[in-house]
């Protein structure tokens, strides 16, 4: 069974299958147009609710490609290298299915930074393309077909080497492919082909229903991100000042410009997935291939008052996720169980029938091979399993008064909870007393994230039980049975 992993950037949960989730995701575009995606959801299984385990690049895929978890694996920036920190020894997910006899093809942007990737050349894949940088100066444009003479889009040239290689593969190699390729939009810079701008007009755009800071936000405003890569771009700088520290909303014309572009981007890459699903058929290489769409975080388009990835805001950690393994997924089947971006390892592995990837321990320094994920095969063999994790755990960061801090993220079912503690290179061991900021959203009366809870005195008890359960961890969180079994 062939494995072919497309991993978009920076994309959030905006696709026509999930607009049935608006009431728990209030800043979900209805008016989205994702023909490709919806087809592919109908063909598998739709996760309503995955995370990815940071809000940004480098943390969220290397801890992706690892299946462990950000404090495990310690990369916050796009200059760590995660076998100078993990050791030569580290066996990552491509290599892992190399090693077992595929075909690797890393295409596009895979680690984070996105020349990351070639460092690990002979060890993760046979073939290696890496998208390199766009060096644009503006925030969001229209593609022309001028420009498509002398620079085509990175993405263009992305799906170029899929279709190439899905074609090598039906002709001539023997070897079954994993084939991951990620993609460069939905990211910043907003700038897509004209035809996909005409699906949105601006006159029907909207900017975010919470263009505000949540409601009881302390001064000391945890939540605030440092992360100003819309600001980068020289058409943002007018806009820079009256977006300031307190990260009030920006003009509304700028607002719904940049937005609509983002959902151009959108749509231009649901036509991509077209295409590489309708060459999966011609090829006749659907019915054995495991189709896997997801995506390493979200964005902010103003929701929360802000603009950018890297916070510990739902949008920008929730992510979309489509999974399709022939013969085992039923078509258009839906779980609201909940998975994690590190769950991905185990699952192809799972899903490819490989022999499974050992459980970590607690530390797992100097491990070559084990996962802090679990694989979520169980919910597409049987919906409804009798055991599955009920709370999921992401990381984030903030800097405040030149000191850094780690966000400690625990989402149940009813509720988002964040603690702000010191930063250390590893896994917190002595959680303070007394965190530097606390969050607490009610998720059931509160999707948005808009009243911050977190010196609610009728809270006082749920706040207990859910920093007891952010301390406990994730070994603490999984479903019965595989703890034993380990
Ligand atoms: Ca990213």
């Amino acid at each position: 069974m062939n494995v072919l992993f497309m991993m978009m950037d920076g994309f959030r949960t905006e696709i026509g299958a999930y607009m049935h989730l608006i009431q728990e995701q209030p800043w979900l575009n209805i008016k989205v147009k994702t023909p490709n995606l919806d087809k592919l959801a109908k063909e598998g299984m739709l996760f309503e609710r995955a995370f990815a385990s940071f809000g940004r690049c480098s943390a969220s895929r290397s801890s992706m490609f690892v299946g462990r978890r950000p404090d495990s694996v310690k990369i916050y920036d796009e200059i760590s290298w995660i076998r100078d920190i993990l050791g030569e020894n580290l066996i990552t997910l491509p290599q892992y299915f190399k090693e077992n006899g595929y075909r690797s093809y890393g295409f596009g942007k895979t680690y984070c930074p996105v020349t990351g990737g070639d460092r690990d050349k002979l060890k993760s894949w046979d073939v290696l393309w890496t998208i390199g940088k766009e060096r644009r100066r503006v925030s969001w444009g229209v593609y022309t077909k001028n420009q498509s003479q002398d620079s085509p889009l990175k993405d263009d040239i992305l799906l170029d080497k899929v279709m190439n290689t899905i074609e090598d593969h039906r002709r001539n190699i023997t070897n079954p492919f994993f084939l991951f390729a990620g993609f460069k939009k939905p990211h910043l810079p907003f700038i897509a082909p004209e035809e996909y701008f005409d699906l949105y007009p601006t006159e029907e755009m909207k900017t975010s229903p919470n263009e505000y800071r949540p409601k009881n936000t302390p001064d000391t405003n945890p939540g605030q991100h440092h992360n100003e890569e819309f600001f980068w771009y020289k058409d943002m700088w007018k806009t820079r000042d009256s977006y300031g520290p307190d990260n009030i909303a920006i003009e509304p014309e700028v607002a719904i410009a940049l937005r609509r572009a983002y959902y151009a981007c959108v749509s231009y890459i649901d036509h991509l997935i077209g295409k590489i699903m309708n060459k999966l058929e011609e090829s006749g290489l659907k019915n054995n291939t495991i189709i896997l769409f997801a995506a390493d975080h979200g964005v902010h388009l103003g929701e929360n008052g802000m603009w950018g990835k890297d916070t510990s805001f739902e949008v920008s950690t929730r992510v979309p996720m489509l999974l399709k393994i022939p013969g085992v997924t039923k078509p258009n089947s839906r779980t609201r169980h909940f998975v994690e971006i590190v769950d991905i390892f185990p699952t192809l592995v799972d899903a490819a029938q490989l022999p499974p990837v050992p459980l970590c321990p607690e530390d797992s320094r100097g491990l070559g091979l084990c996962t802090e994920g679990v694989s979520f095969l169980p919910l597409l063999i049987d919906e409804e399993p009798k055991h599955w994790k009920t709370r999921v755990f992401w990381q984030g960061r903030w800097i405040h008064d030149h000191q850094r801090y780690r966000a400690h993220t625990v989402r149940t079912d009813e509720y988002r909870y964040t603690e702000y503690v010191p930063h250390t290179d590893g896994a917190v061991r002595e959680w303070p007393e007394v965190p530097k900021a606390t969050e607490l959203y009610h998720k059931a009366t509160d999707p948005g994230e808009n009243n911050n809870l977190w010196n609610n005195v009728s809270y006082a008890d749920v706040i207990k039980d859910l920093s007891r359960k952010l301390h406990a961890g994730w070994r603490s969180a999984l479903p019965e049975g595989i703890l034993d079994d380990d």
